[in-house]
This record gives C-alpha cells, structure tokens and sequence, in this order.
C-alpha cells in the first residue's frame, strides 16, 4: 500500500489520546483520520490533536461499517471490547486492540475461534513490553542458553498511584497482566497455576485495595515467578525484571538516563508513567503493526491467542485472590493458527 495506512481510534482516553499523539507524530505511514467516543467533549479534543482531519463518530460499529478505515485502535476500557473485535472480525477489518483482549476466559476464547475460523490473523494485542529493548535483552538469553537453564523470575510492577475505582481484580487484569504475558514471551512456555497472597497493606491504598500484593505462578517446566504488584508505590513508576539462570542472574529495568549531581546530592530521575517508561516500546510497537499492514501482512505481535491465554491466568489469578488458594490453569487446545 503506497498510502498512509487510515486509522479510527476508538476509546479516547488516557490510553488513546498517547497513542493518538503518537500516530500522529512519531509513526511514518499512518494518519488518524476518525475517533470514536460517546463523551462528545473528549472525542472534540482527540480529533485535534490529530491535526483536526479526524472524523469524530460517537459509534464504533458505524465507523467500522463505513469503509472509511484500514485499521482500527481499540483504547476503550476492556469490557467494552468483545462487541467491536466481534463486529471487525466479521467485516474482515485489522486492529489493534490494547490490552486486555477481552474482560474475560470466555469471550476471549469466543475472539480465538472466530478468527482462527477466518484463517488468517487481523488482530494484534498491545502487549508492549515484548518491543522494550531489555525485554528483548532477557528473551534472548532465555532462546540462546548461555547461562543455562531458567529457574526463576521475580518482578516488582509498581505504580505511583491507580486509576480511579481500581479493584483488588484490576490489579491483575489491567497490572499483572503484562507480567503474565511476560512470562510467557521470556519462556515461551504456557503458566500453569497461580497464587496470591495478600498482605500488611499500605494506608495510601485508603482501604479499598489489598496492596501490595504478591502473585506466584509455575511455568510448564517448572519455572518459578514471584511478582510484586504494588500500584499506590507512590514514589513513582517501576517495573524490574530479575531473571535467575543457573550460572548467572539477569536484571532488567534499572533506573535509567541521566545521573546528575548536583546541590550536595546525587541521582536521577524516575519515570512518572508507563506512557514514558514504556514510549520506545510503544513506538516501535506500532510503526511495526503500520508497516506489516501497509505491506499487506498480517501483524505479528502478540495474538488474539496470547491475550485469551493471558485472560485464563487473569481469571485464575482473581479466583485465587478471592480464595486463597492455588488456581491450576488450562488452555485447552490452540487453533492451528496460532502455531
Ligand atoms: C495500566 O493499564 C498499564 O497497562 C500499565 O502498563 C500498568 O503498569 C498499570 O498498572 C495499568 O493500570
């Protein structure tokens, strides 16, 4: 395709209004050229900061019927996505779906078999971090053997403070999640069980959350992960990845950028985000899903198959929150699509 990929965003929250902004300026090929929302106000601002060229529509399935877009972003909250990957499917039309793929095991696996029913992938799942590049850097030990084999991973996810009205359940589907897929991008191998345990929490949580919590699970082979979910840290946003092999320990996710001293102290700075933690994942996240559909590829990020394996552990993980005890988890079996 010679012409910049026609993109409608649909969801034009925090989420899309970042990746609104970045389409627009730091991705070659692309324009968004409509915004989906049922808040009229914030549809008005998202269309302009796509240089005011984007048609504004109030209903993602008249956008997705109008013929007017090649791709579609979909950044609205996760409940509301199974209707409109639903909808595209059947109008055999591309998107890029953020994270979750759907709010849970079921309609997800629904999205699974719908598309590995058509034959070919038009879905990609914005698992961000397998385009961060000390991700990258990890995976690769694991794929090259170097340091033998994997026995551990521990992770510490921390937020500087959540959304409004986030649950003890969001801290899985909307955090652990990316630690989920994590796992699974770094082994490459399927979770098997999870547990979670809660413990002294901090008075910044306001009673609503148990927080920080603790979330274990097992690998295929055996692979141990520890992770700390901690989303009112306050201090600012970190996710650090320390990966145990058998002769070495491999640690992602130290504090980066410049280290100033000045005024009798030393130091740094720490990310405020995940938009600017994670922005060169993003970018390139997304120039890669803009080139494969310009040259007529299907995408090949993350799949609908890795956002429904990740809604099973999701769904096991808030089991598990809720019982206490050690969830086992099962896919069943994987489309030929999906490899
Ligand atoms: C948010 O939705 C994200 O995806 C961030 O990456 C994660 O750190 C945060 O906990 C979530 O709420």
């Amino acid at each position: 395709m010679a012409n910049n990929l026609r993109i409608a965003v649909i969801g034009t929250g925090r989420m899309g209004t970042d990746h609104i902004k970045r389409l627009t300026h730091r991705i070659a090929g692309a324009d968004v050229t409509g915004v989906v929302d049922i808040d009229a106000e914030r549809a008005n601002t998202a269309a302009a900061l796509a240089g005011d060229h984007a048609k504004i529509w109030d209903d993602p399935h008249a956008a997705l019927a109008s013929g007017e877009y090649d791709a579609f972003v979909l950044t609205t909250p996760g409940m509301l996505h199974y209707d409109v990957l639903m909808d595209a499917l059947g109008k055999r039309l591309p998107v890029f779906c953020e994270k979750p793929l759907t709010a849970d095991a079921t309609t997800a696996r629904a999205i699974v078999e719908t598309e590995a029913g058509l034959g070919h992938r038009l879905i990609q799942v914005g698992f961000m971090r397998r385009y961060d590049s000390g991700y990258q850097r990890l995976r690769a030990f694991f794929e090259d053997g170097s340091l033998g084999t994997p026995l551990m991973l521990h992770c510490r996810h921390r937020n500087p403070d959540p959304p409004p009205n986030f649950t003890d359940a969001l801290m899985i589907y909307d955090s652990v999640v990316h630690e989920i897929d994590g796992v699974r991008y770094f082994t490459g191998e399927e979770i098997t069980e999870i547990s979670v345990r809660k413990g002294r929490a901090t008075s910044s949580a306001n009673g609503r959350l148990s927080d920080p919590q603790q979330i274990l699970m097992r690998t295929e082979s055996g692979v141990l992960v520890d992770v700390e979910i901690f989303v009112n840290a306050l201090f600012g946003y970190q996710v650090h990845t320390e990966a145990v092999f058998e002769r070495g320990i491999v640690d992602i996710g130290n504090d980066e950028g410049a280290y100033v001293r000045s005024a009798g102290r030393w130091g740094g700075e720490v990310t405020p985000g995940f938009e600017q933690r994670f922005a060169a994942a993003f970018d390139t996240e997304f120039q890669g899903w803009v080139n494969r559909l310009r040259a007529g590829e299907a995408p090949d990020g993350p799949s609908a198959w890795d956002g429904y394996a990740a809604a099973v552990c999701c769904e096991a993980g808030v089991k598990a929150q809720e019982g206490g005890e050690t969830i086992p988890i099962e896919l069943g079996p994987k489309p030929m699509l999906y490899g």
